[in-house]
This record gives structure tokens, sequence and C-alpha cells, in this order.
């Protein structure tokens, strides 16, 4: 049966001649399909008598497995052509140089709390952190902050959903109520308890938001309770410190009088630099005071026996001092453009 032979080789001709599988299928349904023409001749047997049957059976068959043997051939050389294409299109040059190859580095921000933390370290104080997720009661009452005081109203602090006693704290100095609670509970038997020396560095979040404040900025706090702690304590440390931080012997600083609910009596610290760009210029830097009576009571600390000094300043300004840096809100925004400068 020549003509056999030829439809085997028709068939592979075919089959070479399909571009993808689609192709090729549709090909393979003009031979083995329901009605393709060796499908048809299987038919035909049919009508031949028992031996010529028989032997032109076993013809057709070696013809199909021969299709089908073609057919799987082409089949495995789309697939090897389609992965070999695949391959090329996602080639990888491991040779070329990398181009992620930065070194990271702090923010600036964290820079100036790491400054201010290594100073207030080497004169014996210990950083102290807490929740930023605090209760009211931590934030404000336990601050002397009246009840009914502007900073409680949610135009100023952030509350959380469906709570009026948890806030996103406006300020660290709830680090330093937890502290004085822990130390008391620490030393509950001693006669005379060890002196409290803490700084508080923070995130903190207030409902303000323009070119020099962020609705989330830095805050470091700090406090000193023992006997004796007195006002001229306060003075020395603050100068001391302000002269090392911004690395000027003849800093002039001066304590104005303010008033905070936390603190009496109470003063703003301003700072004026004696030579370069800023030169003679007052600058507020920081908030500080005697720590009020009802705050070392809510503390857990009797106010007859010991007292304390306690300041706050905002790093976030000291930090744009330092880097000449006039939008605040450009070190919070995460722009790696600009953050990357300050590595
Ligand atoms: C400011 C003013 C200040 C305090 C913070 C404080 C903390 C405790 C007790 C008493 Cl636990 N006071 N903190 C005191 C005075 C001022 O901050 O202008 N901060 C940016």
């Amino acid at each position: 049966m020549d003509n056999l032979d030829q439809l085997v080789q028709q068939a592979t001709a075919d089959f070479a001649a399909a571009a993808d599988s689609a192709q090729l299928e549709q090909a393979k349904a003009r031979y083995l399909g329901k009605s393709g023409s060796l499908t048809e001749r299987l038919k035909g047997l049919g009508k031949l008598d028992a031996d010529a049957r028989r032997a032109a059976g076993a013809e057709i068959n070696r013809a199909k497995e021969a299709i089908e043997a073609g057919l799987e051939a082409r089949r495995e050389a789309l697939r090897e052509a389609a992965l070999q294409a695949q391959l090329a299109a996602e080639a990888l040059d491991v040779t070329l140089p990398g181009r992620g190859n930065l070194r990271g580095g702090l923010h600036p921000a964290s820079r100036t709390l790491e400054r201010i933390e290594a100073l207030f370290r080497s004169i014996g104080f210990v950083v102290a952190d807490g929740p930023e997720i605090e209760t009211d009661w931590h934030n404000f009452t336990a601050l002397n902050t009246p009840e009914n005081h502007p900073a409680r109203s949610m135009h100023d602090t952030f509350y959380l959903e469906g709570h009026d006693d948890v806030l996103l704290r406006t300020h660290t100095s709830p680090v330093q109520i937890r502290a004085m609670l822990a130390h008391v509970a620490l030393h509950a038997d001693l006669q005379t308890m060890p002196e409290i020396r803490i700084i508080a560095p923070g995130r903190v979040f207030r409902v303000d938001s323009d070119a020099t404040h962020s609705p989330m900025f830095h805050q470091v706090e700090g406090l000193w309770v023992g006997e004796n702690v007195s006002f001229a304590d306060l003075k020395g440390v603050i100068a001391d410190f302000l002269r090392k931080f911004f690395e000027s012997d003849d800093l002039q600083v001066r304590f104005r009088p303010s008033f905070f609910p936390f603190t009496e009596p109470s003063a703003e610290i301003d700072v004026a630099f004696m030579s370069g760009a800023l030169k003679g210029r007052w600058l507020e830097i920081a908030g500080c005071g005697m720590v009020h009576p009802n705050v070392l009571r809510f503390g857990g600390i009797d106010p007859e026996r010991y007292t304390g000094f306690a300041f706050g300043m905002g790093p976030d300004r000291l930090t744009m001092l330092r880097y000449g840096v006039n939008d605040l809100r450009l070190f919070f925004d995460g722009d790696l453009r600009f953050l990357s400068q300050f590595r």
C-alpha cells in the first residue's frame, strides 16, 4: 500500500509545517480525527474479507504509529522551541554590575536622637521608652492636665476610633510617668529610693500639618528626681548639654518664665550663637521646669520628700537647623532622593 506511505509522508510534512501547537492539533485532526484520512481507512476495513482485513489492518496500524510518532516528535520540538524563546526573552547577564548597590544610613532625625542620647548617657541618664498608643490617663491626667484643657480636644489629639480614652501620645511624658511608677514599685522596700535619671526620646503625634509641623514628629523629654534636686541643677544640666550639642563653648543660654501644667515653676529655654549664620538671634529650643507635686504624686512619689526637674525639646527643629532644611515634611515623606543626601 504505497499510498499509505504517501499519507505518512504527507502527515510528517504537515506536522513540520505547523508553526505552533494550535496548527499542529489541526493537522493531527486531518489524519487521526473522527473523519481524518487514516480513520476513514480503518472504517473501510469492514468491507474486506478476513485475510485481506488482517493484512490491511496491520499496514494501517503501522502507518498510524508512524504518524503518532511524528506528531509527538513535532510536539516536543515545538515545546523546546517555546522554552528556548522564553529563555532568550528572559535572558539575564549575570556579569553586569549591580544597580542597587547603595549603602543604607540613619535617618537625620535618628542621628539627632542618637547624639542627644549619647550626651545624656555620659552624665548618667538612662534611655527609656514606652508605647506610642497611650491611655488618656498616662498622657494627660497624670501630667496634671485639666479635664477641659484644649490639648485634650480632637482638634489637637488623635484618638483611636471608638475610644475616648485611647490616643496617640502627644508627648513622651507618659514614658516618664510609667518609669516613675515602675521605679517606685521596684524600690518599695528601700528607706531611700535611688534617683531617677531618664530621657525619653521618640515619636509623638498631634493634629497639625504645615511646613514646620508634621502630624508625626519627635520629642526628647528628660527627668531627674531625687532628694534636693533643684532648679540650679536643671540650669547646669541643660546649659552643659546645649553647649556640647551645638559644639559651642560660648553658646548663650537663657531661661524665660513660662507655664506648663506639669511643672512649677516653668521656663522656656532659648539659645543664641556667638558666631555663624545665626549669630545673635535667640532661638527657642526647649521647655522645662520643676516637676509639679501633683505629677510626682501620680507617679507614686512623695513630693514632700523628693523633687525633680523635667524638660522637653523638639529634636526635629534641631535637625532642621543642623542641616539647613526649612520644610520639616521633607524629612518624613520617605523620598530617598531627599533622604540619601544625609547619609
Ligand atoms: C516643650 C516643653 C516640657 C516637660 C516637658 C515633664 C514630664 C514629666 C513631668 C514634668 Cl513626667 N514635666 N515634661 C516639662 C516641661 C516642658 O516640654 O516645649 N517641649 C517640646
